[in-house]
């Protein structure tokens, strides 16, 4: 388009450059975030990228993501990026601050996040002034997993660990972090904002901006705190979610400045860095030669050598979980060494699921699962995404009559077949876990019945699931003994 084309009125929509063209965590997605429709992370990642690129700091910013709905922040932001554990971003920054303090460090953090787990963390944070600047978004809830209460849960609010509402007399009044922050000497500026209509988000803009815009004028410790619809775990259409942030939380929470001193700070001096790096090693005491002996003294092991590392994978609702833990559970019961490792997508909705699974005879090392010799794809993304990391002379069990031909190895063995079909028959195609478990079981042979059968009681409360689960295991059993095993053969 020519210059003189481009009218006063023109609008130019176009991304924030500090976000990456197109996000690779989905290929068939690339231009998609994860967020539910209406979910105002989105949002606050917009404006957080605006205030970036408008004070044209992209390529000395460091975002340090949480962990919560948010986690993704890496896919999304073209910034230097570091990932923190649960509530631990505000000591993560500080560390990177202080390492790097030409760099702008940012945290980003939800309301379970960083009021809960992560209290101590922010606490301190503010308190010792890190020139740092946090994005608080708080939506009242854990949403990630699923909705349970957090500190900021209103009074009333149901949430799956407040079925009935939250009540002041058993859970406590909502907490007010913000305010709390502002009470301490350290911090330079707190606003709370809000995305309950558009006057709100432009302010709430403003806000991330000025927090940004206070670290690059070297002045401490800004947060601002966002209240965010979150329509899926609310369980409300997202203009109605948003009007919630309105009409509701803003009655417990008040848009405010809780504390500005930016127009008195002097740009204070960054605390003194720590260390150099090579001379950690030195200060805590080891040296190149490694440990003093006697704390590596080898852990006595037993000769027998069995090493089950079972990989299960699906979607979830499948019951792949509760597939690996009747494993593991069974396992305990019959003395073994075990570990059983869930691991499942943030998507609220359509996520996919899968579980690590060890059983062995010797003190484990790590609950991971990378090179399974079984494992159990439940669906043909799951078969996709593993069947490469099988351990040469390893099992697959796949839900599908045939291996699609890509995923065809030779060295491995292969049993195909329908299981969901098979637990159809039995009666609830949910069962199809326990098939695959049954066959499973007849190929490994290293837990007796009798520890499966305890397993299953203690984690299947209702007799007539654990009944329908133990026609299904037998019915696995049979299904191996009959199939035909691609491959190398069974004996
Ligand atoms: C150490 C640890 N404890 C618990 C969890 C489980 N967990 C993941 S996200 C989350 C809560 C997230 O809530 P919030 O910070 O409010 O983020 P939201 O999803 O609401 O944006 C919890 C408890 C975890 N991942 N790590
Ligand atoms: S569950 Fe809530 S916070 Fe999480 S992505 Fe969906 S709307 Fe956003
Ligand atoms: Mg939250």
């Amino acid at each position: 388009m020519s210059s003189e084309m481009v009218s006063e009125y023109t609008v130019v929509h176009e991304k924030a450059k500090s976000f990456y063209e197109s996000y690779d965590r989905k290929e068939e997605l690339p231009h998609q975030t994860h967020f539910c429709p209406g979910c105002g992370h989105g949002i606050v990642h917009k404006m957080l990228a605006q205030a970036i690129d408008e004070l044209g700091i992209q390529d000395k910013t460091i975002l340090v993501g949480p962990i919560g709905c948010s986690v993704f922040t890496y896919y999304y932001f073209d910034v230097g990026n570091v990932s923190a554990a649960h509530g631990r971003a505000p000591a993560v920054a500080t560390a990177m601050k202080r390492s790097r303090p030409e760099s702008i460090v940012i945290g980003y953090q939800g309301d379970g996040d960083l009021s809960a787990i992560g209290s101590a963390e922010i606490l301190h944070a503010a308190n010792r002034g890190e020139h740092i600047t946090v994005i608080f978004v708080n939506n009242g809830i854990y949403s990630m997993t699923g909705g349970q209460a957090a500190p900021t849960t209103l009074l009333g609010q149901k949430s799956t660990t407040t079925p009935g509402g939250r009540s002041a007399a058993t859970e406590g009044y909502p907490l007010h972090v913000s305010e709390l922050l502002a009470t301490l000497q350290a911090p330079v500026y707190i606003e709370r904002v809000g995305l309950g209509d558009n006057k709100q988000i432009a302010q709430a803009k403003r806000a991330i901006k000025r927090a940004v815009e206070n670290q690059v004028r070297g002045l401490g410790f800004s947060l601002v705190e966002v209240l965010s619809p979150c329509p899926t775990i609310w369980k409300m259409p997202p203009v109605e979610a948003q009007h919630w942030v309105n009409d509701v939380m803003e009655k417990t929470f008040p848009l405010a400045v809780l504390c500005d001193r930016t127009k008195e700070a002097v740009p204070r001096p960054l605390a003194a860095a720590g260390p150099a790096l090579e001379d950690i090693p030195h200060l805590l005491g080891v040296h190149e030669e490694g440990l003093p002996e006697g704390n590596s003294a080898a852990i006595k092991r037993p000769a027998e050598d069995l090493d089950l590392r079972v990989r299960v994978a699906g979607f979830g609702g499948q019951g792949v979980l509760l597939l690996g833990e009747v494993l593991a559970e069974a396992g305990l019961d019959a003395g073994l060494e075990v570990s059983w490792l869930p691991s499942y997508g943030p998507e609220i909705r359509s996520g996919t699921s899968n579980c690590h699974v060890r059983l062995a005879g010797r003190p484990i090392d790590s609950p991971l699962v990378v090179e399974p010799n079984v494992l159990l794809a439940m669906n043909e993304p799951s078969l996709r995404k593993f069947y490469a990391s099988v351990h040469p002379d390893g099992w697959i069990l796949y839900n599908g009559e045939t291996i699609p031909e890509e995923c065809n190895r030779k060295d491995v063995h292969v049993l195909a077949c329908q299981f969901s079909q098979v637990a159809d028959e039995l009666g609830d195609p949910r069962v199809a876990n326990m098939v695959m478990l049954g066959a499973l079981l007849e190929i490994a042979a290293v837990l007796p019945e009798a520890s499966i059968d305890a397993a299953l009681l203690r984690l299947v409360k209702n007799q007539r699931w654990v009944q329908l689960d133990e026609r299904a295991l037998a019915r696995g059993r049979e299904l191996y003994k009959e199939a035909e095993v691609s491959h190398a053969c069974r004996g």
